[in-house]
């Protein structure tokens, strides 16, 4: 949740303070009582009542971050579905490159720190210097919303009220313990903050002082920060329970060239097979590169992120961790590929397809249809997930369609007549 491309976020929160209504802002005095509800909360983790004066006395929410309850309208959410780039958009090959250069620029710059690093918790430089360029272009980029103000802002009048309620009283507690001075307690429009930016919840969990100055500083010392992450990949936890913590010394994954006639619905995170058994079925390295011996008998995953078109990977439990960091696929391969071409590897040999520039809106539509007929599609988003690519390729295959396990015209018109109940 907490990683978006920049400037998706700006248009979105330009189109939506556009179609917001004045009227819908809340009474200010309604957040003074919410505020007043969140004390209990925060006194019984330990923050004292002047912390929480002193944080909350002049605090009004932020009306014009995006997506607030009461503030999405029928043309925002339009506004907001043609901000989806299909996956080759993602994986633009310019920025790859030159952020692989800079990261290698990084990697010289931090010889002596990565190594460390990966001494003590076993995650490679190179991936963490990935993040650290896809974050916040290796500190480049210093995000100046208020953090507190956003995340209370979040838990008043957010879609997540919950999950921002528990990060709010936990950034009361990084003021309480002097972690943070108010003045610099900054990040970005999600609440996120830090050089490879950390939600309050998350410094409490894994924020280590690695350079030893005695301060746990995210936002100034790229050892701390870049140990925080560290740790955080070690400690990941899928979402149903699974364990998938970093594994030392394993990779991510490998780009895989396709056999023919592949049958994408083999695609996906509850089939997994050995990299053997992957190897029979035809699956081979890309650039007819070898897969590692003692990775053979590894449990991998086929990902394909554009259906039976485009690139395909076998990842491993290491990619599972990736995606802890942020859910989407696209955000793990990024990391995953970039640390891959830091560390000097080549591009991508498949093409990306650019197979969809389907709206969030349309998958949507899609998405209920195929849940009527019985499919399970995952979360019914507006995302192409792996659930509903396997579904996709399910339904094609029982159309007699072409099985792509991706959103097509033909899809659209064999799903056109499924009428689905108005929610
Ligand atoms: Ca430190």
């Amino acid at each position: 949740m907490r990683r978006y491309v920049v400037w998706a976020v700006n248009l979105l929160a330009l189109a939506l303070w556009l179609a917001v209504p004045a009227s819908a802002a809340p009474a200010k005095g309604d957040f003074r009582k919410w505020l007043e509800t969140v004390w209990p909360e925060a006194q019984k983790i330990g923050v004292s009542r002047a912390t929480f004066d002193a944080a909350t006395g002049k605090l009004q929410p932020d009306l014009s971050l995006p997506d607030l309850e009461g503030y999405t309208s029928k043309s925002a959410e339009k506004a907001q579905a043609e901000f989806i780039r299909p996956a080759g958009g993602y994986m633009d090959e310019k920025y790859i490159g030159a952020l692989s250069a800079a990261g290698a620029q990084q990697a010289a710059r931090y010889r002596d720190l990565l190594p460390r690093i990966e001494k003590t918790y076993g995650v490679p430089g190179s991936i963490l210097l990935a993040i650290f360029g896809r974050e916040t272009d290796f500190g480049g980029e210093h995000p100046k919303k208020s953090v507190v103000q956003v995340i209370a802002t979040e838990a008043f009048a957010g879609r997540r009220k919950q999950y921002f309620r528990e990060q709010f009283i936990w950034a009361l507690k990084m003021l309480e313990d002097g972690d943070v001075a108010p003045a610099d307690f900054t990040g970005s429009w999600a609440g996120a903050f830090g050089l490879t930016q950390f939600m309050p919840t998350g410094f409490r969990d894994y924020a280590v002082d690695f350079d030893g100055d005695g301060k746990r500083d995210v936002w100034n010392s790229v050892a701390d920060a870049l140990a925080t992450s560290a740790v955080e990949l070690t400690k990941s936890i899928d979402r149903d329970g699974t364990p998938v913590g970093w594994q030392r010394g394993k990779t991510w994954g490998y780009e895989v060239r396709k056999p023919r006639g592949l049958d994408c619905t083999l695609g996906g995170y509850d089939r997994p097979k050995s990299v053997k058994d992957w190897q029979k079925l035809g699956f081979a390295r890309a650039y007819g590169k070898a897969f590692r011996p003692d990775e053979l008998d590894d449990p991998a995953f086929l990902l394909l992120p554009e259906g039976a078109a485009g690139p395909a990977f076998l990842v491993f439990n290491n990619f599972l961790s990736l995606k802890v960091y942020n859910y989407a696929d696209l955000y793990a391969l990024f990391v995953g590929h970039t640390a891959d071409r830091i560390a000097g590897g080549p591009p991508f040999e498949a093409k990306w397809a650019e197979a969809s520039h389907l709206s969030e809106a349309s998958v949507f539509d899609l998405q209920r249809k195929l849940v009527t007929l019985g499919y399970d599609v995952g979360k019914v988003d507006g995302k192409i997930g792996w659930k509903m690519r396997i579904a996709l390729g399910d339904f094609e295959k029982k159309q007699k369609l072409p099985v792509l396990c991706y959103p097509s015209e033909a899809d659209g018109r064999a799903l056109g007549k499924v009428a689905v109940g108005t929610q």
